[in-house]
């Protein structure tokens, strides 16, 4: 029984280490780009791609998540790291849940065809299949910010811009997503309200549909709000964030492996 463990816990420790420094460790990557009616490219982190199209509403996906994605509890307790990409900028950018950033992905990792941007970003799915069934479109279109593969509007346009304080009357778009159940993590465009309340585009907030308000996502050492300096902190050329994810921490998966090592001294114990 003792042998079991001991080559699972270093594969977990290899895996975790690994799925932080690039993207070849991590399973299931879609992305969207700018202007794709809805066809998304599953790609392999060497350059190669494949295109899918799920049956989206007609439009230009703008946000892909999976019905319970992966290291969401995680990313929420800054436990997991947090993968963005940014209006403007084809790199896929790695957040630590020190706050350390640097470049996770590049395009040549990406789609070696080339792209203009990162619109919507899907990892830890099955290989060679979208798992993408949450979803949103450029512009929101029909009212709904947050859609169901097949079925329907999750969130609507109206509901997520009360949720973070907008008014009836300011016109946005959900443009970045992840989602757990009724839980999603989510960014906007920027946007003007004429009556007061104006955003960047570079916040981050969670809300799960029942609280009267969202709540910006507390990472990194810092909260995803307006005041977040995205373009100082991450080198890039606009505060808009277009897409995120999540893989996970070296450090929360010691724990993971501390954990398994005490699971599996228990059962020894029972036997
Ligand atoms: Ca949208
Ligand atoms: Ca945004």
């Amino acid at each position: 029984m003792k042998r079991v463990w001991v080559p699972l816990a270093s594969a977990i420790v290899l895996f975790a280490a690994a799925a932080t420094g690039g993207p070849l460790q991590v399973s299931g990557k879609e992305y969207a780009d700018l202007g794709n009616g809805g066809t998304i490219k599953l790609w392999d982190g060497l350059g190669n791609t494949v295109s899918v199209n799920p049956g989206f509403d007609r439009g230009d996906v703008d946000a892909l998540a999976a019905q319970y994605d992966l290291f969401f509890p995680e990313l929420l307790t800054n436990w997991a790291a947090l993968l963005v990409t940014f209006d403007g900028d084809p790199n896929i950018y790695i957040e630590d849940n020190f706050g350390v950033n640097y470049t996770w992905a590049v395009p040549a990792q990406v789609d070696s065809a080339g792209y203009t941007m990162i619109e919507a970003l899907e990892v830890w799915g099955p290989e060679g299949v979208s798992d993408a069934t949450i979803y949103s479109l450029r512009g929101d279109p029909g009212g709904c910010a947050v859609l169901v593969l097949g079925g329907g509007c999750l969130y609507t346009n109206a509901a997520v811009g009360a949720a973070i304080g907008l008014s009836s009357g300011a016109q946005f778009d959900l443009d970045a997503l992840m989602a757990y159940g009724d839980q999603i993590v989510f960014s906007i465009r920027p946007v003007s309200d004429p009556t007061g309340v104006s955003f960047d585009g570079g916040e981050i907030w969670h809300w799960d549909g029942k609280a009267a308000s969202a709540s910006f996502l507390n990472h990194g050492g810092h909260l995803w709000d307006t005041a977040f300096d995205v373009m100082g902190t991450f080198g890039v050329n606009s505060e808009n964030v277009a897409s995120i994810e999540a893989v996970p921490e070296p450090a929360s998966m010691a724990l993971v492996v501390g954990s398994l090592g005490l699971l599996a001294a228990a059962i020894r114990r029972r036997r």
